[in-house]
C-alpha cells in the first residue's frame, strides 16, 4: 500500500524545501518507495480531520493503512525501519544512526529554530538587537561542536544514514543566514546531502507543488 503524507498547499518558503515534509519525501526517495501527498491549507490543518492525525495541527503527517503518525523524525524512522537503505544492518550502527536523528531534532535544531523565529517575528521589538547576537552564538556553539565531530568525514557515522538525512535538513535552515559558510566542513556536508539524487527528486517534487499553486 502507498503511504500518504501531508504537506503545505502553499509553502511559506516558496518551494525552497525547508518545510519538514521535505525530510519525509527525501527518505521515501532514498529507499525507492512511492508515496502520495495530500496538500493542506493553514486553515485545514486546524480542522478536526487533520487534528485527528496531528493534535498540534501541523505538517507533515503520515498514513499507512491503520497507522497514522506525525513528527518528521518519527516518520523518517518508520520509513527507515521498514525499508533497507537508511539504517545500518548491525544493531550498534543502527542505534548510533538513530542517536544522530535525535541529535538533529533535539540538540541542533532548537537553537536554529529559535534564531529563525526571532528573525521572522521579533525584528520590530525593542529587545531584538540585543537578543540576536546571543541566539547567533547559541547556534554557532552547536555548529562548532558538530563540525569538530565531523572533521573530514563524509557522513556522521560511516555511510549515509537517516541521521545524516535529518541533520542535513536541519542545517539547511541556516542557508540564508551565511552562518554555515563559517564552518566549511559543515557547508560541504550539507552540499553532499543536497547533491544526492534522492534529495534532488524530493526537492523537485515539493517545488512543483509551490510552482503549480503560484500558477493557478
Ligand atoms: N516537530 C514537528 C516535526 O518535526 O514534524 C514540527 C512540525 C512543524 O513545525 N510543521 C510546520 C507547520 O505545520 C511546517 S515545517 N506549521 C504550521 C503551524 O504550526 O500552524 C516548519 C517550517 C515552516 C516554514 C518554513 N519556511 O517557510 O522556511 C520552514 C519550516
Amino acid at each position: 500500500m502507498t503511504a500518504t503524507i501531508t504537506a503545505f498547499e502553499q509553502s511559506p518558503d516558496r518551494g525552497r524545501g525547508l518545510a519538514r515534509d521535505m525530510r519525509v519525501r527525501w527518505a521515501f526517495e532514498e529507499v525507492g518507495q512511492p508515496y502520495a501527498v495530500r496538500l493542506v491549507s493553514f486553515a485545514a490543518m486546524k480542522q478536526p480531520d487533520h487534528l485527528s492525525h496531528n493534535p498540534f495541527g501541523q505538517i507533515p503527517t503520515y498514513e499507512d493503512g491503520d497507522l497514522s503518525l506525525f513528527e518528521s523524525g518519527a516518520i523518517v524512522l518508520r520509513i527507515a525501519e521498514t525499508h533497507p537503505g537508511l539504517l545500518p544492518a548491525d544493531a550498534d550502527g543502527r542505534a548510533r544512526a538513530i542517536m544522530w536523528m535525535f541529535a538533529a531534532v533535539s540538540t541542533v535544531e532548537p537553537p536554529i529554530v529559535e534564531r529563525s523565529a526571532a528573525f521572522i517575528l521579533e525584528r520590530d521589538k525593542p529587545w531584538y538587537a540585543a537578543r540576536m547576537p546571543m541566539l547567533d552564538e547559541r547556534v554557532r556553539a552547536r555548529l562548532s561542536e558538530l563540525s569538530r565531530h565531523l572533521g573530514d568525514a563524509e557522513w556522521l557515522d560511516g555511510g549515509f544514514s537517516a541521521g545524516d538525512l535529518m541533520m542535513v535538513h536541519v542545517l539547511r535552515r541556516l542557508e540564508s543566514s551565511g552562518m554555515l559558510q563559517e564552518y566549511p566542513s559543515l557547508a560541504a556536508y550539507v552540499a553532499r546531502g543536497e547533491a544526492r539524487p534522492a534529495y534532488q527528486r524530493a526537492f523537485d517534487a515539493q517545488l512543483a507543488v509551490f510552482t503549480a499553486a503560484s500558477a493557478g
